[in-house]
């Protein structure tokens, strides 16, 4: 199989001539049998389905989303994003990003690729018909244009990063003095990415670019129940998990004040919080 993009947010890659974050990985590569365990994970129980997540990435919350709907119990493990030594050893090919999910005794890396293994277990969020090429193509939207504006909303302004160091404090699992270096340390790595992102997309201000993907995802949606219509879908889930992202944010709070916006995302977040499985 050929190379293929990996989209996504590289941390230690700010370069202006990585743009896109493009490396060869074939979709082989994104998948691991347990085996090769390092010590924080040789703790864990192979059974368990773990999330391995930053909590402020839109990518790690994609899955989330699609895990509470589903009905999946699953545990998470908050990554330091500074040393990422709490991942478990990947194939030597793969970029440690998160989100990586353990399920079904292997893991997996990328959150398309986790959605697309979460699909084959029971395919509730495929929708029949002509109605996939859109539930797939708003995934591809998710993936390659919403989260990539979302960090700079969440970090585009020391105050801004400010917040997130607070969200990131107040959910890590870490200790004093690593919480205080994520919160620092991430923070101003982050903003130097939030940076470079509006740079690339143009120069504009985050929440400007924001309203203009969510101008695009309102018209898919229009009067619509789900983006497919009266199914939820896996675009709906992605673009709802990308969203929660922001939920502490002012930026979110403009979203909500488009209605039919606000009503939708209402009806997913009820999917996700009745089929939530406590673990
Ligand atoms: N295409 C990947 C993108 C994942 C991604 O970019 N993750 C970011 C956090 S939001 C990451 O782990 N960056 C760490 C790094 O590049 O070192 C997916 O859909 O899961």
């Amino acid at each position: 199989m050929g190379p293929i993009r990996s989209i996504g947010l590289q941390l230690d890659s700010l370069s202006d001539d990585s743009p896109s974050g493009d490396f060869p990985m074939s979709l082989s590569t994104m998948r691991f049998p347990l085996a090769l365990p390092n010590d924080s994970w040789q703790k864990r129980d192979v059974h368990t389905t773990t999330l391995y997540q930053f909590e402020l990435c839109p990518f790690c919350h994609k899955v989330r989303a699609a895990l509470e709907a589903k009905g999946i119990a699953f545990e998470t493990v908050e990554v330091n994003p500074m040393t990422k030594k709490e991942l478990p050893e990947l194939d030597s090919n793969v970029r440690r990003k998160v989100p990586v999910l353990q399920i079904d005794g292997e893991f997996i890396a990328d959150s398309t690729e986790i959605l697309n293994h979460l699909e084959t277990r029971d395919a509730s969020l495929t929708p029949s018909g002509d109605a996939k090429a859109k539930s797939d193509m708003i995934e591809q939207w998710t993936d390659d244009d919403l989260a990539q504006v979302l960090p700079a909303v969440i970090y585009g302004t020391w105050r801004d990063a400010a917040r997130a160091a607070k969200v990131v404090a107040r959910t890590s699992n870490f200790g004093f003095v690593q919480n205080a270096v994520v919160r620092g340390g991430g923070s101003l790595i982050m903003h130097q990415v939030a940076k470079k992102i509006s740079a690339r997309r143009g120069g504009g201000k985050p929440k400007e670019m924001l309203a203009a993907e969510m101008d695009k995802f309102e018209d898919w949606l229009a009067d619509q129940r789900f983006v497919c219509g009266d199914e939820l879908s896996v675009g709906d889930i992605a673009a709802h998990g990308c969203l929660t992202c922001i939920r502490d944010f002012p930026a979110f709070a403009d979203i909500m004040k488009r209605p039919r916006v606000a009503a939708w995302f209402a009806r997913v977040q009820e999917v996700r919080d009745t089929n939530r499985v406590a673990n």
